[in-house]
């Protein structure tokens, strides 16, 4: 598979979001959190009650080229810029710790059992702005049913790739490398959580974590850890790399709360990346009604 440079992606390479607009309205139930014209009554809806009726899906340019990828520098427009030295294939993935089939998988043959599924998805940035985003992906429990979790397999960590010469970010030491994120393992295996390996019907670009990256709509973009080279099963609670970095500012739960503000900023609105005016920001990212029993008996003010 080739990867191309934004810049190199004719436009009519990409599936237009016209056309995913009306498949949505044929795939209808596998739809998740989509364009309000796919929602129908909840559509409508939404359109009545509030500000949130642009669901609308963010374009390809967009989503390639306003990330947050610290290996590839701190700038949103670095990792577009910069993210071409990455080589995601081939690419192997550690799976070890408290596991049956614990091994060196090629990626390949990690996901080849697995149907690839397509998700539209809000994805809500700490920093206040979203996209919606359409993801392929695998379900995240598919693939850790296959593995076989022991009973001390309480989290599922997961870890980037750590290397300075594909990944020159990595030469300051902004994040204490490698980049990792972890999943309680309710968490890991809800039906809403994928390891998306595309978008728009393409390969994920180097930018937006190829060729496997963890994606989970109803908690801040951080969790959504790029470039994965390992899976391990653990007992304790891992230590993700932004708690480990600022933990009064980024906890492990990390669900989007509108009533809990980033100690520097508010977290009750945000900017879709694209449009001009903001928008309510919904509790879970407006997944509560699949998510919140999850954290039932949690202080809500603690997820953050
Ligand atoms: N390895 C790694 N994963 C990462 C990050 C990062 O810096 N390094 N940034 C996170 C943050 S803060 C966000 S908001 C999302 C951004 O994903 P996107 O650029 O595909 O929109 O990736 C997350 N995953
Ligand atoms: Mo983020």
């Amino acid at each position: 598979m080739i990867i191309k440079k934004p810049a190199d992606i004719k436009s009519d390479e990409i599936t237009p979001e016209s056309v995913y607009i009306d498949r949505r309205k044929f795939i209808g139930t596998s739809a998740i959190g989509l364009t309000a014209a796919a929602l129908g009554s909840r559509g409508s809806k939404l359109l009545a009650q509030d500000d949130r009726q642009d669901d609308e899906l963010t374009s390809f340019e967009s989503i390639t080229t306003h990330n947050n990828f610290y290996e590839f520098g701190t700038g949103k427009g670095d990792p577009s810029r910069n993210a071409h030295t990455l080589r995601p294939r081939p690419w192997t993935v550690t799976v070890e710790g408290a596991v049956e089939n614990p091994g060196e998988y090629d990626l390949d043959d990690l996901l080849r059992p697995h149907t690839v599924q397509e998700r539209i998805y809000r994805m809500r940035c700490v920093e206040a702005w979203s996209m919606v985003i359409p993801w392929q992906g695998v379900p995240l429990g598919d693939v850790i049913a296959r593995l076989g979790p022991t009973a001390n397999a309480n989290y599922v960590e997961f870890v980037t790739l750590l290397d300075p010469i594909q990944m020159p970010g990595q030469r300051r030491r902004v994040i204490d490398w490698p980049y990792i994120e972890g999943l309680r393992m309710d968490e890991a295996t809800h039906p809403l959580t994928i390891l998306a390996t595309g978008l728009y019907d393409r390969d994920l670009l180097n930018q937006n974590g190829a060729p496997l990256r963890l994606v989970i709509p109803w908690k801040y973009g951080f969790k959504g850890i790029k470039s994965i080279v390992a899976i391990r099963f653990v007992e304790r609670q891992p230590i993700n790399s932004w708690k480990a970095l600022a933990p009064n500012e980024y906890g492990f739960f990390a669900n989007v709360n509108p009533e809990v503000n980033h100690p520097r900023w508010s977290q009750a609105r945000e900017r879709r990346i694209g449009k001009f005016r903001k928008i309510r920001t919904l509790p879970f990212n407006g997944y509560g009604d699949e998510v919140a029993h999850m954290y039932a008996g949690m202080d809500p003010r603690t997820l953050y």
